[in-house]
């Protein structure tokens, strides 16, 4: 027995979070079991991980580092918790995961895609998302949502060509995977992207 494997993308203030719980609600309506869980994090190291990758004080993990530790991270996670739920027959629907490393360690802080490429394959094998949900808007919308919310994290405080380079680097992946990635436009309504996303999970179930 093997779950379903749904990963959600995009920008900063995108909706991701929101999106992950109406997911989750829709399915176990249906009488699925569902894991929840998000990158970086998702088990106690990982999460003390993302505290270091977030983290404003002390010494910033240079482009390499923070690679290798967005690496780490997943590889914690992948064993811990998705790949265990995965074989108990969940849908595990996860906020961000490789496909972020593209769009910012790759696309944003310009390291090469191989190395991504081949760190991906070293981690996860053979395991990638059955679907991925890309949240799509401009940044300058998700950014005023993230600063109305008071302290930024060291991506948040990123300029704009930065999360401009990440929305530039997802659309790219959503175009070389059609069958793997949906793209929502995130600046609708909460109850439009609701319908949107609605519409996935009848699609995914008909499947
Ligand atoms: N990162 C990386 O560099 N490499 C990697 O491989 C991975 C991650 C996996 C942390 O991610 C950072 O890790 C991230 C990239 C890096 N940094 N950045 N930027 P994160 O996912 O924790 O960070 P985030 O993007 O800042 O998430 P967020 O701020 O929590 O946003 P969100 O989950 O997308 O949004 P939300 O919490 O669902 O919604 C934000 C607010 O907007 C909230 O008040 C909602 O009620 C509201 N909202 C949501 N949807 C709507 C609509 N449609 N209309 C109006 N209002 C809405």
């Amino acid at each position: 027995m093997t779950g379903c494997f749904i990963t959600i993308e995009g920008g900063e203030g995108a909706g991701k979070s929101t999106a992950q719980k109406t997911l989750a609600e829709l399915l176990r309506e249906r009488g699925h079991a569902v894991t929840c869980t998000r990158e970086p994090g998702g088990t106690p190291l990982a999460e003390a991980i993302r505290q270091t990758l977030l983290s404003v004080d002390g010494e910033s993990p240079v482009e390499m580092t923070e690679l290798l530790l967005v690496f780490a991270a997943r590889a914690q996670h992948l064993s811990r918790v998705i790949e265990p739920a995965l074989n108990r027959g969940e849908w595990v629907i996860c906020d961000r995961f490789t496909d972020a490393t593209y769009a910012y360690q790759g696309a944003a802080r310009g390291l090469s895609l191989e190395a991504i490429a081949h760190l991906e394959q070293l981690v996860q094998g053979d395991r990638r998302p059955d679907a991925t949900i890309l949240l799509d808007m401009p940044p300058e919308v998700g950014l005023a949502r993230a600063r109305a919310r008071g302290s930024l994290d060291r991506f948040e405080r990123e300029d704009i060509l930065f999360f401009e380079r990440v929305r530039a680097g997802y659309l790219e992946r959503a175009k070389a995977h059609p069958n793997q990635y949906s793209v929502i436009d995130a600046t609708q309504p909460l109850e439009s992207v609701g319908l949107a996303l609605a519409a996935f999970i009848e699609a995914r179930l008909g499947e």
